[in-house]
């Protein structure tokens, strides 16, 4: 069985596609054609099916080569994954038809989910489903969200009975789908909003890094130094330094077992750093000054730095693919392209 993933470019076809797919992808040029396109392998129940990325077009006119790659592509696949811009439905829509009036089965993943929130786009997804019947699964391929629904309804894609129209006919139903599933407010992004885009943005995502880096040393030094100076060393110095004055004393002030136990005492103090007996340093250094300072960057760290952490690492890798595989007029696919798809691990 051979899936094609299909849509639009820059509709996150390609991000789909390692999701679905995972490490082992083939890059290759289509025979005879300068034309680019990466595929790879899936388990779909018990079958291992081979998915498509197809090189990204608008219509099935094909004005390229790539878009007519894309044309000849479909004829030998046998079910396609529509990936569609909700934020751009209308011009989405184009192609999306043209699919539907062909033999192929077809389910739709409106990715570009998140988006839509962000910017005040509503569509109601029952009607939507009901005017194109097919299957059609809101995703957003950056955070793998909606990509378990979408591989559970593969075997729902479908056919359905579209009758062929023309080029102004197809617009014509396109406004009368909007019209019905597309509601849109005026809307603003929230701070949260502008600042979760940044951080997943290359240049502002690194600032951000390194802000939220600076920011935690400085927690980490601040509750460190805090416990060190106001819990550890008067503990030691108060509760701990008479004890082990008390011992010295006992033991003689000097031999063997008290320089291993005490270590030196110079005028009568205990240097709890430069004593270097077991009972003083010995002590003090690894849970007077090691422990204080680590345990605070072990519970800085597992908080909330590696959740971001993680996004701030996918989009690079997620742009390496664009960069390379995501315009049909320059698909050849470099290195870094398929150290990028095959860095990623399907998540599904
Ligand atoms: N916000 C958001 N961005 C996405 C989503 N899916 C893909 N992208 C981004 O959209 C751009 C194009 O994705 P790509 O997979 O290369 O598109 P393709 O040309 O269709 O293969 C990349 O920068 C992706 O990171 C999504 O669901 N939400
Ligand atoms: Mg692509």
């Amino acid at each position: 069985m051979k899936i094609l993933l299909m849509g639009n470019p820059n509709v996150g076809k390609s991000v789909i596609f390692s999701r679905l797919t995972g490490a082992h992808v083939i890059a290759s040029n289509y025979p005879g054609t300068t034309v680019g396109y990466t595929h790879g392998f899936m388990k779909l129940a018990e079958e291992t099916v081979e998915v498509i990325d197809v090189p990204g077009t608008y219509t099935l006119e094909p004005t390229s080569e790539a878009e007519e790659i894309a044309l000849r592509m479909l004829g030998s696949g046998d079910l396609v994954i529509n990936v569609v811009d909700a934020t751009n439905l209308e011009r989405n829509l184009y192609l999306s038809l043209q699919l539907l009036e062909r033999d192929t089965p077809v389910i739709i993943a409106l990715n570009m989910w998140d988006d839509t929130q962000h910017r005040g786009v509503h569509v109601d997804l029952a009607k939507l489903r009901q005017l194109l019947g097919v299957p059609v699964i809101p995703t957003v391929a950056v955070t793998g969200e909606g990509i378990k629904e979408l591989v559970d309804n593969i075997p729902r894609a479908s056919s359905p009975d579209t009758p062929a129209r023309s080029h102004d006919e197809r617009w014509t139903a396109i406004g009368g789908i909007i019209d019905q599933v597309q509601h849109i407010t005026h809307r603003h992004h929230t701070w949260v909003e502008r600042l979760a885009d940044a951080s997943v943005k290359p240049l502002t995502g690194g600032v951000i890094a390194l802000a939220a880096l600076a920011s935690a040393f400085l927690v980490v030094r601040f509750i460190g130094e805090s416990l060190i100076g106001y819990v550890l060393d008067p503990l030691f110095n108060t509760l701990w330094a008479p004890v082990v004055l008390k011992l010295s004393e006992l033991l003689g002030g000097s031999g063997l077992l008290h320089d291993i136990l005490i270590g030196r005492i110079v005028g009568g103090e205990v240097n709890f750093v430069e004593s270097f007996g077991l009972l003083t340093s010995g002590l003090y250094v690894p849970f007077g000054m090691v422990l204080p300072t680590t345990s605070c960057s072990a519970v800085s760290a597992s908080g909330a730095s590696i959740p971001r952490a993680t996004s701030l690492r996918r989009k690079p890798m997620t742009k390496a693919v664009t960069a390379s595989l995501g315009s049909p007029s320059s698909p050849v696919t470099t290195g870094a392209a398929k150290l990028a798809i095959t860095s990623n691990t399907p998540r599904i």
